[in-house]
């Protein structure tokens, strides 16, 4: 994809990578890196050639967060006025699974964008954190949503009061992060990872992300009827009646996404 100033895009088979490409400055997220960011996801999300979306960093860090320099001027209305949270908000409207591959710093809003991936693999040595309580702020893309919603209150809250540095360990044992990975072998991991699930049927992989998000706002009994219908709608598809012949046949299936 061309046009971009601050991320570079590849297409590999079918898996899209995102890499963030202003490693000189920890890939620190300016208000252009982010929209190119969502814009590239976006048109990755409706190509038919792509399944999976990974997101990476160029350099020794995933993100040190959004730029300070650009916000240190800011006031609540010229914020309101760029209304910069609308970028954001559109990552929880891709469909397509999102594999984040980090390493070195994952602060403030590059922690927040780490958690706007559905699956996170780690280098060793990687660490998260929210500086943000530091600069007399707190995050404000999601940070204390998803953090919670993932670990729970108690480390939450404990994280985000302190701003300390969480090592990849930690994450891991909170549940934050699906692996860690010597940080020569993230990629090649990662891509092996995101060549299992592109080899999955998509319109499966879609509708039970659509399914697990719902969990995480639902109560129990709607969240079943919610499940109970995405359910219902695979069996409309081709790839349904793919898989179950594949199977009747003693052969691979060979899912179209349809
Ligand atoms: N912003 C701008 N530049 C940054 C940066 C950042 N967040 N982080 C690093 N850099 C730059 C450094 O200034 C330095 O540039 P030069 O001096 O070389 O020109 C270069 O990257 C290399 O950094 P260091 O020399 O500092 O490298 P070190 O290894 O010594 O230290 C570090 C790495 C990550 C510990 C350190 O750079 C650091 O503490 N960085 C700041 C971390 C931080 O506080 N992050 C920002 C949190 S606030 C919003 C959405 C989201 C947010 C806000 C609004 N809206 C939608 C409205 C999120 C807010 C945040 O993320």
């Amino acid at each position: 994809m061309a046009g971009f100033e601050f991320i570079e895009t590849t297409v590999t088979e079918s898996i899209a990578v995102i890499e963030l490409n202003r490693s000189r400055q920890l890939n620190a997220l300016n208000r252009k890196m982010v929209h190119e960011i969502i814009t590239a996801m976006e048109r990755f999300d409706g190509e038919e050639d792509v399944r999976v979306i990974v997101l990476t960093g160029k350099g020794r860090s995933f993100s040190a967060g959004a730029d300070i320099e650009e916000m240190t001027n800011d006031d609540p209305i010229s914020l309101e006025l760029l209304n910069q949270f609308a970028d954001w908000d559109r990552f929880a409207l891709i469909k397509k699974p999102i594999i984040g591959a980090v390493k070195g710093f994952v602060f403030g809003g590059g922690f927040e964008l780490a958690l706007c991936c559905d699956l996170l693999i780690a280098a060793s040595g990687t660490e998260f954190s929210f500086p943000e309580v530091g600069l007399g702020v707190m995050p404000g893309a999601g940070g204390t949503q998803r953090v919670t919603k993932l670990v729970g209150r108690t480390k939450a809250l404990e994280w985000l009061w302190t701003g300390e540095r969480i090592s990849a360990e930690i994450a891991l044992k909170h549940g934050m992060i699906n692996k860690i990975v010597a940080p020569e072998l993230l990629m090649e991991q990662t891509m092996t990872f995101a060549n299992r699930l592109a080899k999955q049927p998509p319109l499966s992989l879609r509708l039970i992300k659509d399914s697990v998000n719902k969990a995480v706002d639902y109560p129990l009994y709607e969240g079943m009827q919610y499940e109970r219908k995405n359910f219902y709608l695979l069996f409309a598809s081709q790839d349904q009646k793919e898989g179950m012949r594949a199977f009747a046949e003693k052969r691979k299936p060979d899912y179209q996404g349809k």
